[in-house]
């Protein structure tokens, strides 16, 4: 029986456990990264595990969340991860370098290779073939200090890709479609896998744009084979010693199919205020266009900047409309400089801002209030971009140039304009932006501890009794923006967990930090898919320190159940669904001989003022139950020495 290159790739890395869906396997980690917003927990993380070097082959350390440094905060938090990416031996990407994916993929990702990240957008590796997996902060820092990392065993999904993207019809496209027959949690407990001619027409680049966005889909991961394509990628990053040939077997097996072809796509936008709310630029119409932002690591590549250089240049950006452009690296900007394009972009009216991951996380441009606001990254939850009545539209970069121009949004096939595809390039070699951490160790490196930097919340043990007040009635696909919100206001507090858990679920209930604290413990009720996006562990870090004791859900987004496990909070969910609109706001729900329960697979929740009782699904793996038990995974490793 043939194999999909995700299991091929898995296989080579396995250490324990057997390769059969919903299984639990450990596997060995070549690579990880971090970023800085998430960063910060993961280095106190692996402090506090006392970890010396890594066990990687290689780890890099990048800054590209919080860059605007408007008070000693960020600038803390920056001397803070390079002192300690130096004491473990992890490369350190200095602010100004760029995106952690973008940079990743230029740099160091590698066929064949895992990588394990502490960003949901990790999956971006995938476009050169590589297993590359987005978790929570503890598990890259685990993985760090003993280069493995556990994981439950995906199903596979084929996405078999016929025919080739006309002009005008781009990777974003190709996802924002996938997006719109899977839906957000379409992909959860799956790895989606490319192949077919449709696959192998598309460059590295573009590949890494629809594997990027997978992590909307809740995948695993997604990856393409490594290819000629591939090769001619790397060669172009100077790195051409990098590439080895991997597909799946011609007659792998998988445990879903969908067939796309790429001739039938039109130019598509996901509509506000979800990434599968997906419809073609002509249905959706010409709307008035107030903002237009063009980057992230979706859609700031060479080749998408030099293409909407093509459609900017000796136009003007049109005067109702704001286009702010940040290019995905340093690399990216000093190329469009030295080849003119730059100048091109400036010329039309477009705003350079620095690369970084900037509006897409609401670091700044905000739009106006109500305001349309074009943008080419992967997410547009309500209130994401810092503008809370703003309607956020996902479009290619294409779509986001041409609409910039005329002020309204528009199908580019439908202009009749021509548009060429990136002339190939080639990067020298450069890493100027690189600190490496040679000649450094434990002991002659200082950690660098600015006041901001306050230590990470732990649990205790589960106690025989888990009970908590109901705080929260949630509905489905609540994102972990919705639970710990991050924008330019709180960005600068993510190692400061005490401060930041003020502002857990301030979007949907101001008072509830509030509520917690005055509970005796506290419970949360969720629909399905809770805690989709972000891999932010502070989603349940925060929770933690309010006392929440567990979520009980319709179903859980993958990182952030796993976040909630190794924060010692237990995810449960309901095993009638008709339980969900009966509990209560205020309800007390008590697990008693919690510690006994736990180890069954449903377990029984008593309301003790309703006189009722509720059961739930426990679905945890017997590591994930021993992690419960000890009240987190630090507790658990410390525990077993
Ligand atoms: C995101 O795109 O939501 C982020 C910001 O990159 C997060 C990480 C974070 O919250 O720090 C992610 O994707 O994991
Ligand atoms: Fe940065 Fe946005 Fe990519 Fe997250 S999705 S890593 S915030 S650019």
């Amino acid at each position: 029986m043939g194999k999909s290159l995700a299991y091929k790739i898995l296989e080579n890395h396995l250490i324990e456990g057997e390769l059969s869906p919903g299984g639990e396997i450990t596997i060995k980690i070549d690579q990880t990264l971090t970023q800085d917003s998430t960063g910060t927990m993961v280095y106190l993380q692996l402090e506090a595990m006392d970890a010396d070097f890594v066990k990687t082959d290689l780890s890099v350390a990048y800054i590209d969340h919080n860059t605007l440094q408007t008070g000693f905060e960020n600038a803390d938090d920056h001397a803070f991860i390079e002192s300690v990416a130096k004491r473990h031996g992890v490369l350190f990407s200095k602010p100004g370098n760029g995106i952690c994916h973008q940079l990743h993929l230029e740099n160091y990702g590698a066929p064949g290779k895992t990588l394990l990240g502490s960003d949901s957008h990790t999956p971006t590796g995938g476009g050169i073939g590589m297993i590359a997996i987005g978790a929570g902060g503890l598990d890259v820092a685990v993985a760090m200090a003993s280069g493995v990392y556990r994981l439950t065993v995906p199903k596979v999904v084929n996405v078999e890709l016929s025919g080739s993207l006309r002009p005008w019809v781009s990777a974003k496209d190709v996802i924002l479609y996938v997006l719109k027959r899977l839906k957000v949690k379409g992909g959860v407990g799956k790895i989606v896998e490319y192949t077919g001619e449709g696959a192998a027409s598309l460059s590295v680049t573009e590949r890494a744009t629809i594997a990027n966005m997978g992590a909307e889909l809740g995948a695993t991961t997604s990856i393409f084979p490594s290819d000629e394509n591939t090769r001619l990628y790397l060669a172009s990053q100077s790195r051409e010693s990098d590439y080895a040939p991997f597909a799946a077997d011609a007659d792998a097996v998988y445990n879903q199919i969908l067939k796309v072809n790429l001739s039938e796509l039109t130019p598509l936008a996901a509509m506000p205020h979800s990434p599968d709310n997906v419809d073609s630029v002509s249905n959706i119409g010409e709307i008035h266009v107030d903002q237009v932002a063009i980057g992230s690591c979706t859609n700031s590549s060479y080749e998408d900047l030099m293409k909407v250089a093509e459609i900017l240049k000796g136009n003007r950006v049109h005067p109702d409309v704001s286009l702010v452009i940040s290019p995905g690296s340093s690399r990216i900007l000093s190329k469009l400089a030295s080849n003119g394009a730059l100048a091109d972009l400036i010329d039309a009216g477009a705003r350079i801002i620095e690369n970084a991951c900037g509006p897409c996380i609401g670091m700044g441009q905000s739009p106006r209030s109500g305001a349309v606001s074009l943008r080419t990254f992967n997410r547009n939850f309500k209130g994401r971009s810092g503008t809370l009545d703003a309607g956020v539209y996902l479009v290619s970069p294409e779509t986001a140039a041409i609409s910039a121009v005329r002020g309204v949004l528009t199908d580019g096939m439908k202009t009749g304009r021509p548009l060429s595809a990136a002339p190939p390039e080639s990067f020298p070699p450069r890493d100027s932006f690189i600190v490496y951490p040679a000649g450094a160790n434990k002991k002659n490196t200082p950690v660098a501890m600015g006041p901001n930097i306050k230590p990470f919340p732990r649990n205790t043990r589960l106690e025989d009794e888990a009970a908590g007040t109901v705080v929260l009635l949630a509905g489905d696909n609540v994102t972990t923006d919705d639970i710990m919100p991050s924008d330019s206001r709180l960005l600068p507090y993510r190692s400061n967990i005490p401060y930041l858990a003020d502002f857990c679920f301030e979007k949907t209930d101001a008072e509830f930090a509030k509520k917690c604290k005055a509970a005796n413990g506290s419970v949360i009720i969720a629909g399905e898919n809770y805690g989709q996006g972000s891999s932010r562990e502070h989603a349940a870090l925060a929770p933690l320190y309010l006392g929440v004791k567990f979520v009980l859900a319709k179903s859980f987004a993958r990182i952030h159940r796993s976040n909630l496990i190794n924060s010692g909070i237990i995810p449960l969910l309901f095993e009638n669904p008709a339980d969900y609109g009966d509990v209560q706001l205020g309800e007390r729900l008590v697990i008693r001989d919690a510690r006994e329960q736990i180890l069954n697979p449903t377990v029984v929740i008593h309301s003790p003022e309703r006189e009722n009782t509720r059961r739930a699904l426990s679905d945890l793996s017997e590591y994930e139950r021993q992690i419960i038990l000890a009240g987190g995974k630090i507790n658990l490793m410390r525990n077993n020495g």
